[in-house]
């Protein structure tokens, strides 16, 4: 395992390294398991789980609704956007002219905002807005049980201080289906836009960047694509696994720890894909107005505190102001 080295200012090199990521099966003993999870988030901001316990009916159902959907042809697609968020997006992301080879639906987790949505995305708006609801609530699930076994391996005495953001009614979670065409598909993309390739004639699915909220819980199909940064300048190919989920630690967790764990970077490349990756991600996030702050566990004389409060709202207004790759959390250091 490559050790995470704790400087300030990384050298970022496009050099791979094939590495194992660590891999936690959540039906294991649960001291063991916050501690392995804790040694994750230190090293990576990343890791898989197995064993996680969603039915894999629920995973299948939304995987045939994506696939249904993006198999419309682009007009149709097209009327459930532009995504500004939310909404159809085809190679467009964020608001500042950030570009990746790939489409997506980006939508708010709120059962008012699926049902409306729902509407307009599928012909079975029920049995889409089930699936996408049915999805959501697992992910959710899981997302707060890490959470929880985050709280005992740093030993937060409220053990709910972490989850109790992500679960309230109003929180701002928000929820994504990548959708990567293959490169041998000649699809509406490829057809009237030139490739996005990087300085190393990368082609990028969706460029560099660190989610902004708490927790990111990412299913993909069979189709790898995925990459991570280490916190030493390499990226690491993330393998796919269709029954596996992968859990990202976004730049809120980063603040709420103190800087103990550190924001992933991560990246998809579409070099090599035969076959569309789709990916669904679920952003785990707090309400707007809740504020993100160190726990007090903490900050200790040892580390006193790195950032400033902010609420959630203010956090992504900063990062909707910005590019896609761009850091933020230097806006809010103390
Ligand atoms: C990255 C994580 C999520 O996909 C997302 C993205 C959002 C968008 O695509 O609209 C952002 C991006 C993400 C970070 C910086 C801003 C906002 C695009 C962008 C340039 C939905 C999110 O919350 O932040």
């Amino acid at each position: 395992m490559v050790a995470s080295s704790q400087t300030s200012m990384t050298i970022r090199t496009n050099k791979t390294k094939a590495t194992r990521i660590p891999t936690i099966d959540l039906s294991m003993e649960r001291s063991e398991l916050s501690k392995l999870i804790v040694q994750a988030c230190e090293e990576y901001g990343f890791f898989k789980v197995v064993n996680h316990g969603v039915p894999k009916n629920v995973i299948l159902r939304m995987e045939e609704e994506g696939t249904e959907f993006f198999a419309k042809p682009s007009s149709e697609k097209c009327q459930v956007g532009p995504a500004t968020p939310f909404g159809y997006g085809c190679r467009n992301i964020g608001l500042n002219g950030d570009m990746g080879n790939l489409e997506y639906l980006l939508l708010h987790t709120n059962p008012l905002s699926i049902s409306q949505g729902s509407k307009i995305i599928a012909n079975d708006p029920n049995k889409f807005g089930c699936a996408v609801n049915d999805y959501i609530e697992a992910a959710k699930e899981v997302a707060a049980e890490i959470l929880d076994l985050v709280a005992e391996g740093l030993c937060v005495p409220d053990k709910f201080s972490l989850s109790n953001l992500i679960t309230d009614f109003s929180s701002d979670s928000v929820f994504r289906i990548n959708h990567y065409p293959s490169l041998n598909q000649k699809t509406e993309l490829s057809k009237h836009n030139s490739d996005q390739l990087d300085s190393n004639n990368n082609n990028i699915g969706f460029g560099e960047h660190s989610d902004p909220q708490i927790l990111t819980i990412l299913g993909s199909n069979n189709v790898s694509g995925l990459q991570i940064s280490t916190f030493n300048g390499f990226w690491i190919p993330v393998p796919s696994d269709p029954d596996a989920f992968f859990v990202i630690v976004g730049d809120s967790l980063q603040v709420l720890t103190n800087g103990r764990f550190r924001s992933v970077r991560h990246r998809v490349l579409t070099n090599t894909i035969v076959k569309a990756r789709m990916s669904m991600m679920y952003f785990a996030a707090a309400p707007l107005n809740w504020w993100i702050k160190p726990l007090p566990k903490m900050v200790t004389p040892k580390n006193p505190i790195i950032y400033k409060p902010f609420t959630w709202a203010q956090y992504k207004e900063a990062a909707y102001s910005l590019k896609l790759g761009d850091s933020r959390l230097h806006l809010f250091q103390a």
